[in-house]
């Protein structure tokens, strides 16, 4: 089955939200990767000399932001073209920083429950839904799975 008109919508309508605090869900985004998973702390480099997660790191936020927007993209491609498609250069320096960051197949569902939990905390339990949940996790998994064969290209 393809992406709906309405499970687009649902993935726009959580962006927005998002949005509105960026400083605050990249941060909860980025500690909520490292809590299901310490050890990618070194992995970053914005982080890797400082102890903690620096609050209001502008490195931090812009990746997070990018990663956050990426994946609302997917979702518009998939209702649009029924595929996601990552422009050749993006996808390039995609595979190569995430395959020189020492990123492996696993670490991406690290990063997709840390997304969806971030965006439930976003929408609080009364527009937090299993169908916006199912949105972004299908939207998520086409982009990953872009970047995944990316990165086994470049090895
Ligand atoms: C860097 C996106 C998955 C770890 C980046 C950058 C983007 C990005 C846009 C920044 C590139 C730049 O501007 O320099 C994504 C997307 C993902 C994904 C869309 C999934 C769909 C992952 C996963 C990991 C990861 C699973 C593993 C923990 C990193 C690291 C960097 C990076 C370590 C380099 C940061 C630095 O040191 O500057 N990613 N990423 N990413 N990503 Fe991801
Ligand atoms: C880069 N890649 C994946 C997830 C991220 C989260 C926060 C900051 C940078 C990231």
């Amino acid at each position: 089955m393809g992406f709906t008109e309405k499970q687009e919508a649902l993935v726009k309508e959580s962006w927005e939200v998002l949005k509105q605090d960026i400083p605050h869900f990249s941060l909860l985004f980025f500690s909520l990767i490292l809590e299901i998973a310490p050890a990618a702390k070194n992995m970053f480099s914005f982080l890797r000399d400082s102890p903690e997660i620096p609050h209001n790191n502008p490195k931090l936020k812009a990746h997070a932001v990018k990663v956050f927007k990426m994946t609302c993209e997917s979702a518009i491609q998939l209702r649009e073209k029924g595929e996601v498609v990552v422009a050749d250069t993006t996808l390039n320096y995609l595979g190569a920083v995430h395959v020189n960051s020492g990123v492996i197949d696993p670490h991406f569902e690290v990063v997709k429950e840390a997304l969806l939990r971030t965006l439930k905390e976003a929408m609080g339990e009364e527009k937090w839904s299993e169908d916006m949940k199912a949105a972004w996790a299908e939207a998520y998994d086409q982009l990953a799975a872009a970047i995944k064969a990316e990165m086994h290209n470049n090895t």
